[in-house]
């Protein structure tokens, strides 16, 4: 049957056969199927039996936040499971089990994790989570670290750099939506009202913008390792005791620090929003402040570690350093790695927090904020910031100094 795209009414009848159903969910007549895709692009159902549950992500022929007028490859699922796969052997339990990958029908049967919600959910309630940025870190450090010339041989990177250099119409949107939209009048864009004076700024800075395409460079030339391509707060789920990381689909090889940069500018605009969901909310934003340095804290620790034990690949060979008595050399080599990584992500980072607020794509950790005048508070100090970690990606010296940053702006009126 060629592709169709499944409804709650006709799931049980096109996967009833499957065995990986059968066998978790038992007879599709007691299957009760509801549709629960709350992202900008693919179905998502999840399926129940008294036996059990799982979820089947189905990707649909076009944009699910546009409608059928921005066409998009069903591909991207395709993607979306060979990322899950690499990054399941890398780190091992940070994505859910995958149960059943059908191309044609552009479909992924997963585990259905039952007592997590969406992070970004859970920091918009006010929620702590147990080792979050620890979990994060070590993600970022194992998958970035293990999709690399650091890690595999020279031959399976280049076949998976081939491989995710075809994930051309995701990376199309990363292109645009992240490093261009944001810094002119995009059909696309839109923005809180109040914060025209602040955007005009913004779209007129000429330093900035020049910044953006460096980075946008940097995005679409260096393919150094296998990104997750989309990771925000929205692509992980956690429970009380668990966190795993979802939605590889704009998967791609790219620059070490896009990954984490990304993330961490989602934990930044996260405290940001907080005065927005509470008056009493400034010991949570703290707490996330201190999250995202420990992410950045623990990706650096991993990294390293892999890096002394697990350095396989044909970068920086133990034959130039280690085996030749000079350990201290691979020391060093490692930290101006780690600095440059560190710039880049910051870079990232800054560009990440203007997209979100400016670009086509917005952060419900903004939007559910219903008092206008103080959503665009909020933004204005994560533009704000944004545009200091860009133009100061050089200068700043470690995740302390970007916490401070945040506290400062937070006490500031950026409108
Ligand atoms: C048209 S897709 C907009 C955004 O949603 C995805 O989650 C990515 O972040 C993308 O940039
Ligand atoms: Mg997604």
């Amino acid at each position: 049957m060629s592709y169709e795209a499944l409804s709650t009414h006709s799931l049980a009848a096109r996967l009833g056969s499957l065995p990986v159903m059968t066998d978790r969910l038992g007879n599709p007549s007691g299957w009760i199927v509801r549709e629960v895709g709350d992202g900008n692009l693919n179905l998502v159902f999840i399926v129940e039996s008294r036996a059990g549950g799982v979820i089947v992500k189905q990707a649909l022929p076009y944009v699910r936040l546009v409608g059928e007028s921005w066409p998009l490859p069903l591909r991207r699922s395709y993607f979306e499971f060979n990322a899950l796969v690499r990054q399941a052997e890398r780190d091992p339990g940070s994505v859910p089990e995958i149960y059943h990958f059908d191309e044609e029908q552009a479909l992924v049967v997963m585990e259905y994790l039952t007592s997590h919600i969406i992070l970004r959910q859970g920091l918009i309630e006010g929620r702590r989570y147990y080792e979050l940025g620890k979990r994060l870190g070590l993600f970022c450090a194992r998958t970035l670290f293990g999709g690399s010339d650091l890690s595999l041989p020279a031959s399976e990177k280049k076949s998976d750099l081939a491989l995710f250099a075809g994930n051309v119409e995701l990376c199309d949107i990363t292109e645009n939506l992240v490093f261009t939209d944001p810094y002119y009048e995009a059909e696309m864009n839109r923005h809180t009202d109040g914060l025209e004076r602040i955007v005009a700024s913004l779209r007129s800075d000429r330093a900035l913008k020049i910044a953006a395409q460096e980075l946008k460079m940097a995005f679409t030339s260096r393919g150094e390792t296998m990104l997750h391509g989309d990771l925000h707060t929205g692509s992980v789920m956690v429970s009380e005791t668990d966190t795993r990381v979802i939605d590889p689909e704009f998967a791609v090889y790219g620059p070490m620090g896009f990954d984490i940069g990304m993330l961490i500018a989602n934990f930044l605009m996260a405290s940001l929003s907080q005065p927005g969901h509470g008056a009493d909310r400034g010991a949570y934003a703290e707490w996330i402040l201190e999250e995202a340095q420990i992410i950045w804290n623990t990706f650096a620790e991993e990294f390293s570690r892999l890096w002394r034990s697990e350095r396989t690949g044909i970068l920086y060979p133990a034959s130039l350093y280690e085996d030749q008595g000079q350990p201290e050399a691979s020391e060093t080599a490692l930290s101006r790695l780690l600095n440059a990584i560190w710039r880049d992500a910051l870079g990232f980072c800054g560009i990440e927090c203007h997209r979100r607020i400016l670009g086509l794509a917005h952060n419900a950790d903004f939007e559910l904020i219903s008092d206008e005048r103080m959503r665009a508070s909020c933004e204005a100090r994560a533009l704000a910031l944004g545009r200091d970690l860009v133009l100061r990606r050089d200068d700043i010296a470690d995740i302390s100094e970007v916490q401070r940053m945040a506290r400062h702006i937070a006490t500031e009126e950026a409108l």
